[in-house]
């Protein structure tokens, strides 16, 4: 009797150290908590997701005195495509992501609203949806899915490059084999508009337009530049024929550890790194245009916009249906 006792002891002290009791783990106090994140994307140290991921990095370090460390894994070394770091993000295996929606929409299917061709004006436009309610709302929504929306940084609007010819019109562009996103409205779109799109993960992009498995992709300049793609591909028409959001995910599995002040922190200043990180991919665009025309890129910088609204137009009747023909003016009439 006495043994039994003295085990069930030594189990209960044990499973209290493990924190297993019962599954539900309070987040430690502030002052305990510590923690190494991973924080992951599909592009290069140098492109604006990682200027923005090191800000975030430091400031989060300094604010917290050490106690969160967070190391940056860019160039897809954690997954070779976004849609998979958002599941290793479901798994708890990686612990951030800053990324495009294109794939998100996946997991949250009410993201991909934003993904519908030429719904922003600009920049400014963007920052007002995206920063109001609109946008607050869709990152909430990320909550259904164990994934935790910080903010909103950016991707940019996004241009169609190509091996075969320069793509002023739809018509210029009838039949090109293009390598979309892993995204329904995308692949909606511009089926709609006579081209061939396929969905393929970024990280095989790049040898498949080298070995013309196809004839092109579309990404925002940042993308295309920092990936060299002039290399591999001879027109850059700037269609800027959707615009990409980048938001910054937790995934909850490392949230639901945090204690709500370093939550707070994260979210303040994932918020404050988002107007830095927009800026300094806009600013850096035109000169990245010059540069890579330099390289060797034919631009067409008067791509007839109208003409490729107007052809991508008849889908929009489908992105009605799925989204709401109310939801889409909102953020259309949004000033
Ligand atoms: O987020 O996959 C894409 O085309 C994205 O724009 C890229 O991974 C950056």
């Amino acid at each position: 009797m006495k043994k039994l006792l003295a085990v069930a002891l030594v189990l209960v002290f044990a499973l209290s150290i493990l924190g297993c009791g019962g599954g539900n783990k309070q987040p430690a106090a502030q002052g305990e908590f510590k923690a190494n994140m991973k924080l992951t994307n599909t592009q290069t140290k140098d492109h604006p997701y990682n200027l923005g991921a090191q800000k975030f990095a430091d400031l989060i370090k300094e604010r917290t005195n050490g106690r969160i460390q967070i190391t940056i894994y860019p160039d897809s070394q954690l997954g070779k495509g976004e849609r998979e770091m958002l599941e290793s993000l479901q798994q708890g295996t990686i612990d951030i992501y800053v990324g495009s929606t294109g794939p998100v929409g996946n997991f949250s299917p009410s993201m991909n609203i934003l993904d519908i061709p030429f719904m922003f004006r600009d920049g400014a436009h963007v920052d007002k949806v995206l920063d109001g309610p609109i946008g607050q709302a869709l990152l909430a929504d990320l909550g259904k899915s164990n994934l935790v929306g910080l903010a909103f940084w950016e991707n940019g609007f996004r241009n169609l490059t190509n091996s075969r010819q320069a793509t002023k019109t739809p018509q210029d562009a009838k039949g090109l084999k293009i390598r979309v996103m892993e995204n329904k409205v995308h692949l909606l779109a511009f089926k709609t508009a006579g081209l061939n799109p396929t969905p393929m993960a970024w990280g095989e992009v790049y040898a498949a337009l080298q070995q013309k498995v196809i004839d092109g992709q579309e990404n925002p300049i940042a993308v295309i530049h920092s990936s060299k793609l002039y290399e591999v591909q001879k027109y850059l028409a700037l269609t800027g024929h959707v615009y990409s959001p980048a938001p910054i995910i937790v995934s909850k599995k490392t949230w639901d550890k945090m204690p709500a002040a370093d939550q707070e922190l994260f979210r303040k200043t994932a918020l404050e790194v988002a107007q830095y990180q927009r800026k300094v991919n806009r600013d850096a665009e035109a000169a990245k245009i010059k540069e890579m025309e330099a390289k060797g890129f034919t631009v067409t910088r008067d791509v007839d916009k109208a003409a490729w609204q107007k052809a991508m137009q008849p889908a929009f009747a489908e992105f009605a249906k799925e989204f709401g023909k109310d939801k889409i003016d909102a953020i259309i009439n949004t000033k």
